[in-house]
């Protein structure tokens, strides 16, 4: 299966790495992608997408319970996100810590969240939080056919 390899080879970490509508929008899709690229990450899938109600409240299920929940599904429902699946080592924590914190005025500068943005319900980005989430994000969002596997050209001058 697409994440058996998960098991296996640390390598093959995958993770579930969405620009959110603000971000979009504010045209930093292009910058966000250059930091996991040139970080050595691997891109697997992505796709611009005007995400159904149904499928942001799946989403955020776990945070049904929050007073920002409505607010947070019509924030994601307004406009199209940038739905991207990045491989590579350890890349569910590290590309949280590329992210920065969630409050933005939290994130530490040099993140894509202190770099860019300042409250918490317009943080322009979002990131698996571990590798079991990540599994559960990116069959919700990908069908199997979306996900690309292919060998990396840079691999070898990247891992050791
Ligand atoms: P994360 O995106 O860093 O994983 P979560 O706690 O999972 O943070 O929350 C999901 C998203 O919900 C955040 O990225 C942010 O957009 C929004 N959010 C979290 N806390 C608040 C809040 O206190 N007010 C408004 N929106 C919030
Ligand atoms: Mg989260």
């Amino acid at each position: 299966s697409v994440f058996a390899k998960n098991m296996t080879d640390p390598k093959a970490e995958r993770t579930f790495i969405a620009i959110k509508p603000d971000g979009v929008q504010r045209g930093l899709i292009g910058d966000i992608i250059k930091r996991f690229e040139q970080k050595g990450y691997k891109l697997v899938a992505g796709k611009l997408m005007w995400a159904p109600k149904e499928l942001l409240m799946n989403h955020y299920k776990d945070l049904a319970d929050k007073p920002f929940y409505n607010g947070l599904v019509a924030y994601m429902a307004s406009g199209p996100v940038f739905a991207m699946v990045w491989e590579g080592k350890a890349v569910v924590a590290t590309g949280r810590k590329i992210l920065g914190a969630t409050n933005p005025l939290d994130s530490a500068p040099g993140t894509i969240r202190g770099d860019y943005c300042i409250d918490v319900g317009r943080n322009i980005c979002h990131g698996s939080d571990a590798v079991e989430t990540a599994q559960r994000e990116i069959a919700l969002w990908f069908k199997d056919d979306e996900l690309n596997d292919y060998e990396f050209a840079d691999k070898k001058w990247i891992y050791e």
